[in-house]
C-alpha cells in the first residue's frame, strides 16, 4: 500500500466547505418559514433603515431596484443542519443602502424586520464591509415568494435564519434586542464555523 492512501483508506473526506455538523442538501433548496408567507405587492412595497441614523431612508420598488447589483456565489448553511454549496444570488449590497441612512457613532447592532413581522438582531459589522445584501435573485431567477421574494436579507456568513424573507427594513440599535429565534433559544451572533446554534453555544 503506497503511504500516500494511508489514513483516508475507509473513510471518507469531509468536504471543507461544510461547517461542523452540517451535511449537503445538494439539488435541495429547503423552505423554512416560521410565519405565514406574505403575498406582497411591489407598488406599495417599501425598505426602511430607521433608529440610530442621522436620517430615516425608505426606498420604493423602483428605486431600490435601480440601484447598483451585485453578485454573491457561496454557499448557505441552515441551524438546522443542511448546507447548500455553490448558490448564485444577486442584490443591493447593505454598505450601498446604509451609507444613504448615516449610522451613527453610537449604533453596534441591527434589527430586521420583515413584512410578515419575523424578526433578527445582528452586529452592524456582520452586516457591513462586504458582508451582508438586499437580494433580489438567486440561482439567475428573481426570487420566489417562499424563499422570501421580492427581497429578503443575504447574511450568508451567519446561519441563514439571519437571512430575513420579506425583509422590511433595518432598525439600528445601542445594545443587542433579540428577535423571534433568538428569543426562543438562539444563538445571538450564529457564526456556522464556530457552531453558534444555541444560546451558550
Ligand atoms: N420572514 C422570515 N424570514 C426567514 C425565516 C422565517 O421564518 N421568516 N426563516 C429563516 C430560516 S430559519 C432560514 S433557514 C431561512 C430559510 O430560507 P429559505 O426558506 O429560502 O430556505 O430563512 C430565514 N428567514
Ligand atoms: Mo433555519
Amino acid at each position: 500500500m503506497s503511504p500516500v492512501t494511508r489514513g483516508f483508506v475507509g473513510r471518507r473526506r469531509r468536504d471543507p466547505r461544510l461547517p461542523p455538523g452540517q451535511y449537503d442538501v445538494g439539488d435541495q433548496w429547503p423552505v423554512l418559514t416560521a410565519e405565514r408567507a406574505p403575498n406582497l405587492d411591489i407598488a406599495r412595497w417599501t425598505f426602511l433603515i430607521e433608529g440610530l441614523v442621522e436620517h430615516e431612508a425608505e426606498w420604493t420598488w423602483d428605486e431600490i431596484t435601480a440601484l447598483p447589483r451585485e453578485r454573491w456565489d457561496g454557499d448557505i448553511h441552515c441551524v438546522t443542519t443542511w448546507t447548500k454549496f455553490g448558490m448564485r444570488w444577486s442584490g443591493v449590497s447593505l454598505d450601498t443602502l446604509l451609507a444613504a441612512a448615516g449610522p451613527l457613532p453610537q449604533a453596534r447592532y441591527v434589527v430586521a424586520h420583515s413584512h410578515s413581522g419575523y424578526t433578527t438582531d445582528l452586529p452592524l459589522a456582520d452586516v457591513t464591509g462586504g458582508n451582508a445584501w438586499l437580494a433580489f435573485e438567486a440561482q439567475n431567477a428573481p426570487l420566489t415568494r417562499e424563499h422570501g421574494g421580492p427581497a429578503r436579507l443575504l447574511v450568508p456568513h451567519l446561519y441563514f435564519w439571519k437571512s430575513v424573507k420579506w425583509v422590511a427594513g433595518l432598525r439600528l440599535t445601542a445594545e443587542d434586542e433579540p428577535g423571534f429565534w433568538e428569543r426562543n433559544g438562539y444563538h445571538d451572533r450564529g457564526d456556522p464555523w464556530a457552531e453558534q446554534r444555541f444560546q451558550g453555544d
